[in-house]
């Protein structure tokens, strides 16, 4: 592995990793890569070919314009569809999973979030997508309802300032940033580690009366007193691409309306959590370890604790759940 490596030549690097690899999962990952330069070109003309936030619009060429988070869905669909690697596709914009014909022989599943934070899209935050891919085991919509530890590959772009391909297969974790001028993710961020303690804190604190449990205003003084600071964009994947490189704590708690929180199991906190456990941090739902969850619902919603191992061991202590 070596700086300036690109993500291809990274994959293939880490399928010779496993002789009895059949290149499918680094097929897999090459085609998420590919459909995500396509979103990212999307997302960077948004304000230009006016695809903020609304739909049913005729653009310059003819075309009713989709919103852009509707555009990433169909994107990622048609891409992973046709690849043939994917089994199942779980989607934050579908009810139901797709089963595509291509991928009837297909070893794994896929759940993801195409164009998370998407609310921030007119006011040019930044937004990300989301994946999770799991081994197919049944055949079914169950192999969507596999613990976040048995993940075969977990992973978020970023498109921000930057385009960023934060990436893990269960060996640490690394970050690729897209060259515009070679249309290629270059390794800029090799063995990601998480900073064992940040001075940041990352909660909507909006919602403080609401937490449950009420401890929790009690954590949140403590780090303020410990002379945190609060940077909270309502973005995950900004909030968490943040807490994974400076450290510190993001958390969604759950609260007397959202009683699961707000964030997704499946395609928002469960690849987070991957990634945070694979870079030194911890995962918590507060009453269990994101990653040991065992979901019973493609949709279902947790609350969500990440971050650097001293905040997130200091907040167990404030959180009894049981
Ligand atoms: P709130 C964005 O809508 C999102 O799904 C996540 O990306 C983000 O972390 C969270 O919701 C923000 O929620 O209630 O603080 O605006």
């Amino acid at each position: 592995m070596r700086i300036g490596m690109d993500l291809n030549s990274f994959i293939l690097n880490e399928e010779r990793r496993y002789p009895s690899a059949t290149g499918s999962l680094s097929r897999a990952l090459v085609t998420i890569e590919s459909a995500t330069k396509v979103i990212a070109s999307h997302v960077r003309m948004a304000g230009l070919v006016d695809v903020l936030g609304k739909a049913e619009k005729i653009n310059i060429q003819g075309e009713e314009v989709q919103k852009l988070d509707e555009l990433s869905n169909s994107i990622l669909i048609d891409y992973l569809s046709n690849s043939g690697e994917f089994f199942a596709l779980a989607s934050e914009e579908l009810d139901e999973p797709i089963f595509p014909e291509e991928g009837r022989d297909a070893k794994y599943v896929i759940a993801f979030d195409p164009l998370d934070g998407s609310s921030n899209i007119d006011v040019n935050v930044n937004i990300g997508t989301i994946f999770s891919i799991h081994r197919r085991v049944n055949s079914d919509i169950s192999d969507f309802l596999q613990e976040g530890y048995k993940q075969v590959a977990a992973g978020y772009i970023i498109y921000g300032s930057s385009t960023m391909f934060i990436l893990s297969t269960g060996n640490g974790v690394n970050g690729f940033t897209l060259d515009p001028s070679v249309g290629m993710f270059i390794l800029s961020h090799p063995d990601i580690k998480l900073p064992e303690k940040g001075k940041i804190y990352s909660f909507n604190e909006s919602n403080i009366k609401k937490w449950e449990p009420q401890t929790l205003v009690k954590y949140v003084e403590a780090l303020k007193e410990e002379g945190y600071t609060s940077r909270y964009i309502g973005s995950m994947v900004a909030d968490v691409h943040r807490t994974i490189i400076k450290g510190g704590v993001f958390a969604y708690p759950a609260d007397k309306k959202n009683k699961n929180g707000k964030l997704r199991l499946l395609y928002e906190a469960s690849p987070m959590a991957f990634l945070t456990v694979q870079a030194g941090g911890l995962a918590t739902a507060g009453y269990e370890d994101i990653l040991n969850i065992k979901p019973t619902d493609i949709h279902q919603r947790v609350p969500v604790f990440l971050g650097s191992r001293k905040e997130i061991n200091q907040l167990l202590e404030f959180v009894e759940y049981g």
